[in-house]
């Protein structure tokens, strides 16, 4: 007999419901080797995932990942137990065992070495589960460490910089309007492949092909022809790493034609009268030898985008991880201001998500500081709490006062995701003490003294915390466990809870429900303490016991969601009252991307929010389209936007000598797969093979020059080192750059992923040696460094 259940998906940034079909093995639907195997309660199995046509927000959508939800769950090499090192071999151990080995190591070696000797890795798919939304600052707070190093150094940080010196806040991230837009530009995203970052929208490609059947305009800007380029109207390709220059001349050519009108954002801008002297430098005529793009072609661009009558620009990888990724994350924004589109429906809104904390009045806020500490070695600035992580390897392996001698690696593989694997995988090998929580033995975890492992995906509960805050339509939903946890597995909460424990000498004397109620108790005094808040002066104990969830972190889910914009205030007011009265869903607004409403109702019910009344909504809640939201969102000093802060101004002399500089012969910048994600998917059958194969590819031309043949082999060399790599000769790639992707070089001993290992592939992060990063956000320039090549055969 088979079942079925929801659950969101936790493999990319899209978030789309599915449904999986669940069998009982022993009744006989085994499915097909490499997509079934046991999971959950022994013989259930995950023999079947579709798109979940119900679901408010990704009505049915699927992609391949998704479909394969099946064979990633079951992977038979994902660890059933936890590891502890002994006699220095890893090896099987109980639940006890492994926090008894963290909490007989960790907290003496802080009292040894200071809260400094240990450092936390946090990697990618910590914003795909519950846990790590809700344990990282707890454990961190606990350790009392600022060695925090997190993916976003290797992605996204410049875009939290840019914001967070622009509007105060650097989670204020405008996305762009897809649904409404009439014109996208895009730089550096290839959303038909990676289904969209920093904009979360389940089924990106339909909501482009909808935006160019509606008579909109798609631009893309991307040195290589991608599957997304392809759909454009218009493509350009320029040299990697000048997206900056490249929107400077178009910020410019506003200014200087008069083009640029900020409309109804004028009151709230400072700082515009010094953009035209700020860019003077950066004309069309000026950028275009060194973006190698046509001075017309560029002028034409700025004049179309400030023709539309709506128009959004959205940067997002090949436009962060290059040398001025934050100068190029702010220009994003300061063209949508510069355009008028910012904030406003069709251009570029912020988002408000469920368990965001409720909106303030406007106001003055704290804003946004950078550089409040530094890295030990190479004096790195901290961004946003955090430090570079290609600077991890150098913070452990460096002698001296304040060294890292411990980790603590969270759904990290930076061996493979951060520059110079081979520096960090001695680095690691060279530490007192490690701790993975992860599901697989794998590059990075193959370090640790104990492993933590999570169970698969469908026994675990989904809320999306970080994407509803990206998402280009306010929506909320939430998937209990598809299937009940496996004898002898814990739930990843319970994990990060006991970990918080263990590092913190409470391990043994306290429940890990305990550290939910503190994190609970510490939110409700703050609510209560705030004259703000409608819970002023009401008492957190009596707020405490009014929630429900049947466990700690469904209690911190119900309390987020009280407290959060559409919540219930726990009964103090109808907040949102004004959300009721709202416009319906698409009144008055142009048709959503498939012309279909939501489902009837939804809208007219979502009372204020509850875990509860989210419960009752398994296919989730439409909160309705993206609403404008200044000045509310800004948290500047100013409490304005701030069009040309300090920082900002202080880089721009650095772009203006790149005008200057020589341009290398040839770089490299990476490439995603529809079917890959990361490092950590290479190790599923389903997934593997195809188009997801680690090749170089190289233009025509250039493998001419070179003496390349396809399928011959070449050596590539950078700062970092060399790989040798199989060459594609396309001319998806423009002349003088080439593209392998990331993730791979899956050859370490000492791993369990059977699959992967057979084709490892070769570790592109290991041309970079780490020190070439954005200066003002610590992010790794991962895209657009020169390359040397030599053929092999
Ligand atoms: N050259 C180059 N390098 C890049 C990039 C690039 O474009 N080019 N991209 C960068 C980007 S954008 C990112 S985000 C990083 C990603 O790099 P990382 O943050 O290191 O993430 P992954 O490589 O995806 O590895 C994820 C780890 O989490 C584990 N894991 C999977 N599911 C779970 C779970 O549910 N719980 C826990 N605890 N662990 C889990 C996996 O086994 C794996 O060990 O790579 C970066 N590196
Ligand atoms: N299938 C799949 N999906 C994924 C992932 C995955 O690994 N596989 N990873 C997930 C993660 S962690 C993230 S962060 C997102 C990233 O998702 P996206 O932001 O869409 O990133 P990429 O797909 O790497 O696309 C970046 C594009 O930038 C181009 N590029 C390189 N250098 C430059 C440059 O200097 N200028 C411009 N304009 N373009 C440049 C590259 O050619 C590439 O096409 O994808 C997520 N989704
Ligand atoms: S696009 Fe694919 S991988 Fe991403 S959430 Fe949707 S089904 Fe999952
Ligand atoms: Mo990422």
């Amino acid at each position: 007999m088979s079942r079925t259940a929801l659950r969101i998906c936790p493999l990319c940034e899209a978030t789309c419901g599915l449904t999986l079909t669940l069998s009982r093995t022993n009744e006989g639907a085994t499915g097909t080797p490499g997509t079934t195997g046991t999971t959950g309660t022994p013989g259930t199995t995950v023999t079947g995932a579709r798109g979940d046509r119900d679901d408010v927000f990704s009505r049915g959508f699927i992609c391949p990942k998704g479909a394969a939800f099946g064979a990633v769950d079951a992977d038979p090499d994902r660890l059933r137990t936890p590891l502890v090192r002994r006699a220095g071999r890893l090896e099987e151990a109980s639940w006890q065992e492994a926090f008894d080995a963290i909490a007989d190591a960790l907290p003496a070696l802080t009292r040894q070495y200071g809260p400094q000797s240990t450092g936390v890795v946090l990697g990618n798919p910590n914003v795909h589960t519950m846990a790590g939304a809700l344990y990282p600052p707890m454990l961190l707070k606990a350790l009392g460490t600022r060695n925090l190093f997190t993916a976003s150094t290797l992605d996204q940080m410049p875009k939290h910089v840019s914001s967070g010196l622009l509007f105060g806040d650097p989670f204020a991230i405008p996305v762009p309007d897809l649904d409404r837009t009439d014109f996208l530009l895009l730089l550096g995203a290839n959303p038909l492949d990676s289904n969209g970052s920093l904009c979360t929208a389940p089924d990106f490609p339909g909501r482009l092909r909808a935006l160019r059947a509606r008579g909109g305009t798609l631009v893309v800007v991307d040195p290589r022809r991608t599957r997304t380029a392809a759909l454009a109207d218009r493509h350009l390709a320029p040299r990697p790493g000048t997206d900056a220059l490249l929107l400077a001349a178009l910020a410019h050519t506003l200014l200087a034609e008069k083009l640029a009108d900020p409309g109804p954002l004028a009151p709230h801008l400072h700082g515009l009268s010094e953009l035209p002297d700020a860019l003077a430098a950066f004309t069309p005529e000026a950028v275009a030898p060194r973006c190698d793009l046509d001075a017309a072609a560029i002028r034409d661009l700025a004049r179309a985008l400030a023709a539309a009558p709506t128009a959004a620009v959205y940067g997002r990888m090949g436009s962060c991880t290059v040398e001025h990724g934050t100068l190029a994350s702010w220009l994003v924004d300061v063209l949508n201001i510069l355009t008028g589109n910012l904030d406003r429906p069709g251009g570029a809104l912020f988002p408000l998500s469920a368990t965001a904390p409720a909106p303030r009045p406007a106001g003055p806020g704290k804003g946004f500081a950078l550089g409040r500490w530094t890295s030990r070695v190479s004096g790195h600035p901290e961004a946003k709490s955090e430090l570079p992580l290609a600077a991890l390897a150098e913070e452990i392996d460096t002698p001296g006062e304040g060294r890292i001698r411990a980790l603590i690696a969270i759904a990290a593989n930076p061996v493979l995701s951060a520059p110079d694997g081979r520096r960090l995988d001695a680095a690691l090998a060279g530490l007192d003490f490690m701790v993975s929580v992860d599901p697989y033995l794998n590059e990075t975890s193959r370090h640790a003294h104990v492993v933590l492992p999570p169970p698969a995906p469908a026994q675990s509960a989904h809320f999306d915390f970080a994407f509803n805050g990206f998402a280009v339509r306010n929506q909320v939903r939430f998937t209990p466990p598809a299937v009940p946890l496996e004898d002898g597995r814990m739930d990843e909460c319970e994990i990060h809870a006991r970990l918080v424990l263990a590092v913190s000498g409470l391990h043994g004397t306290a429940d890990p429900d305990a550290v939910d109620d503190m994190a609970v108790r510490a939110a409700l005094t703050r609510a209560t303490a705030d004259p703000a808040s409608p819970l002023h002066g009401d008492d957190p104990t009596r707020l405490a016991g009014l929630l429900t969830g049947s466990t700690g972190p469904l209690r911190r889910l119900d309390m987020m969601l009280r407290l959060g914009p559409y919540g219930d205030q726990f009964g103090a007011v109808h907040q949102f009252g004004s959300y009721d009265d709202r416009p319906g869903p698409y009144d008055g607004q142009p048709a959503p991307y498939d012309g279909r409403p939501g489902p009837g109702g939804t809208r007219a019910a979502a009372e204020v929010l509850t875990l509860d009344r989210l419960l009752s909504a398994p296919h989730g809640i439409d909160l309705g389209p993206l609403q404008p939201r200044l000045p509310d969102v800004l948290r500047t000093r100013s409490g304005g936007v701030e069009l040309l802060p300090d920082p900002v101004a202080a880089e721009l002399p650095r772009l203006r000598e790149a005008l200057t500089g020589r341009p290398a012969a040839l770089v490299l910048v990476g490439r995603r797969h529809l079917r890959s994600n990361n490092s950590w998917l290479h190790n599923v059958p389903a997934l593997t093979g195809g188009s997801n194969r680690c090749t170089l590819q190289v233009h025509p031309e250039d493998a001419a020059r070179l003496g390349l043949a396809d399928g011959g082999r070449a050596r590539v060399t950078a700062d970092g080192g060399s790989v040798d790599v199989p060459v594609e000769v396309t001319d998806a790639v423009r002349t003088g750059v080439v593209s392998l992707p990331h993730g791979w070089g899956h050859d370490r001993p000492g791993t369990r992923l059977s699959v992967a290992s057979a084709a490892p592939g070769a570790n592109v992060n290991q041309l970079l040696d780490g020190r070439l990063l954005d200066p003002l956000s610590g992010t790794a320039v991962l895209n657009g460094f020169p390359v040397e090549l030599a053929p092999l055969d």
